[in-house]
Formats: structure tokens, C-alpha cells, sequence
């Protein structure tokens, strides 16, 4: 059955590779490190899709949308054109590409930063000494806003891919590459000296091509759906056994954000305590609440939070 409630006509998207003009189209990175987590992600929002490799579009079975698969460089251009009505890429590509794109929510994936870094042990440990050095890197626009920025004037050497190898063949003497874990810069013999920009992957619109535009509400419907998810993404729900007596001292324990739930139990003088905590902080969490005398503690995964 068809979940999606309102008079936004389905068009011809049933068909499996012909886009809809009346579909919100969604353009995703096609194959890549932003790829798996987008479609993962738009699923978690409960869009229900066919995906094969070397497909361009797919059409939703139960909402009015449809995915069109291209290369994350071209993602801010289409959305600018109005060629989708939404983008996935990283924060990186759209600000490169500059345009008309307004971000709408950051992703939580995709996570990486624009670095500038030199030879680790060579002779500029500074950012004043890049003056006059040559950059190379892939996102030029971000780097000269960032040097003119700084007051720099370095040569920015452009260059599409294999950025951490130019020192070495002498290219450039520095680089202003993205770094994830940093050992791609290590293996380079490369440190970093200063971070130009962080990234993560961000759902992008252009914001006059949704003005008074009847896939509006749609839209608005997506991103609530994408911010439960995301929000539920950050916590884990506890639930544990305590006695009543110790409830004073535990409460203090588990965060002002959330509400718990107390719930009595058969066993007299002992209460049931339901609450939501922070992923990052569930280990701590745990061993404090132990401490403080609580008992059959579960933890369990969170798909969506509404406020
Ligand atoms: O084919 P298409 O054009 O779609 O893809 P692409 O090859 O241009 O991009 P892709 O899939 O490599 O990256 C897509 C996006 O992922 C980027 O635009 C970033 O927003 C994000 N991202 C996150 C990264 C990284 N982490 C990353 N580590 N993109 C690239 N890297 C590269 C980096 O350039 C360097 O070569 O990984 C290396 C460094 O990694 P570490 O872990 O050694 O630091
Ligand atoms: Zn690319």
C-alpha cells in the first residue's frame, strides 16, 4: 500500500528508468564513499527503492521521489539547474562548486577535512611560510578563498586527482588535499599544517526552485523524517532495574535532555527506569549507573526520534 498521503500526482515514474517531472528527484553520488551510506540513509527514512549498479534513476514505491545516480562533482550544478530537486554530496564539492545551493541538513557521514600539509620534517612548519610556495590541490576555489582569507599569495596548483604525491615529483611544495584518517598524508611522508575546511556529506536545494512549488511539503516531510533519524542515530535507550531508594543518585546520572520513564515493578521497592542517553557516552553511562547500585541493564539501538 502506498504511504505517501496527498494530491502530488505519481506521473510516469512507476516505470523503472524513466524520470517524472511530478517526483522530487534526489541526485546521489552513483558510486563512491559517499554511495552506500546515502542509499542506506534514505532508506532508514523508510523510502522504499530498486537499486541496481549502472541504473540512473529509481523510483520510490511509496513517496512521491526519485533517485538519480551521477557523479558527486556534478550533484551542486544539477540542483542549481533544477535538474533535482535535492542533492546528497559533500560539504567540500558544494562549496568548490560554489552556485546558488543552499544546505539543508548535515548528514553525519562522510566525514573528512580539507588540510593543507607539507613534508613532514622539510623547512615550512608555518602558514606564512607558504607564501610564495606552490599548493597543489582539487578544490581551488576553497583554497584561494582561504588564502586570500589569510592574506597568502601562494600559486595554487590545480590538479584533479593524486594530490599527495605532487612534493614529491616536485609539483607543488605543499598540498591542500581532504584527510580522513591521515595515513594516506603519512605514507606520503606528508603533516598537515592547517585545516581549510570540515566536510561532510550535507542534502542540498536550491531555494527559489522550491518556493510555492507543490513538492514543497514533500520535501518538508523528508527532512523531518531525515532529522528523527539522525537524532536517533546519536543515542542508545537504556533500561534497567533500581531500587527506589537509589533513584535520587541516579538520576543524576542520566542527561537533563532526556525524560526518564519510571515504571514500578512486582518486586517491592524496586522501579524500572527507561531513558535515552548519548551513544557516545553509553559505556560511562553504564559503569556510573552500576556504581550507583543499578541492575539488568539493556542497551538498544534507536531507528527514529521524534521530539
Ligand atoms: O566518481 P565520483 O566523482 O562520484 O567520486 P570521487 O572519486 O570524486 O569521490 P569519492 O567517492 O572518493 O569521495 C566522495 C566524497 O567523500 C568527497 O567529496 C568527500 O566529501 C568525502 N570523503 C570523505 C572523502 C574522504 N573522506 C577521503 N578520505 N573523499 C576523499 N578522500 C580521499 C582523499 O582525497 C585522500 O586521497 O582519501 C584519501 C585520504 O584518506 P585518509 O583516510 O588516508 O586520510
Ligand atoms: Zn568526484
Amino acid at each position: 500500500m502506498n504511504e505517501f498521503q496527498g494530491d502530488l500526482p505519481r506521473g510516469s515514474g512507476e516505470s523503472p528508468s524513466v524520470p517524472s517531472p511530478e517526483r522530487i528527484r534526489i541526485a546521489v553520488q552513483r558510486r563512491g564513499r559517499l554511495a552506500k551510506c546515502s542509499l542506506d540513509l534514505l532508506q532508514s527514512i523508510g523510502l522504499d527503492f530498486d537499486y541496481h549498479e549502472g541504473r540512473l534513476f529509481a523510483p520510490c514505491s511509496n513517496f512521491p521521489l526519485e533517485l538519480l545516480f551521477v557523479r558527486d562533482d556534478d550533484i551542486p550544478q544539477l540542483v542549481q539547474d533544477g535538474v533535482a530537486d535535492l542533492g546528497i554530496a559533500g560539504r567540500n564539492v558544494v562549496e568548490e562548486k560554489g552556485g546558488d545551493v543552499e544546505c539543508l541538513e548535515s548528514l553525519g557521514f562522510g566525514i573528512c577535512s580539507l588540510k593543507i600539509a607539507v613534508r613532514a620534517g622539510g623547512p615550512l612548519a608555518t602558514l606564512t611560510d607558504l607564501e610564495g610556495k606552490r599548493i597543489a590541490t582539487s578544490h581551488p576555489s576553497i583554497l584561494f578563498r582561504y588564502l586570500k582569507e589569510k592574506g597568502l599569495d601562494s600559486t595554487v596548483v590545480e590538479i584533479s586527482g593524486s594530490v599527495e604525491i605532487t612534493p614529491i615529483l616536485n609539483v607543488a611544495d605543499a598540498v591542500c588535499d581532504l584527510v580522513s584518517t591521515g595515513s594516506t598524508l603519512k605514507m606520503n611522508g606528508l603533516r598537515p599544517l592547517a585545516t581549510v575546511l570540515e566536510s561532510e556529506a550535507v542534502l542540498i536545494s536550491h531555494p527559489n526552485q522550491r518556493e510555492g512549488k507543490q513538492k514543497e511539503p514533500f520535501i518538508e516531510r523528508l527532512r523531518a523524517r531525515l532529522r528523527s533519524c539522525l537524532r536517533a542515530r546519536k543515542m542508545r535507550y537504556l533500561m534497567m532495574n533500581v531500587r527506589r531508594s537509589d533513584w535520587d543518585s541516579l538520576k543524576k546520572v542520566l542527561p537533563n535532555l532526556s525524560s526518564p520513564t519510571v515504571v514500578p515493578l512486582a518486586r517491592p521497592g524496586w522501579i524500572a527506569i527507561h531513558s535515552a542517553v548519548p551513544e557516545k557516552a553509553v559505556w560511562n553511562t553504564i559503569e556510573e549507573l552500576t556504581r550507583r547500585g543499578a541492575r539488568d541493564i539493556l542497551s538498544v539501538p534507536v531507528d527514529i526520534m521524534v521530539p
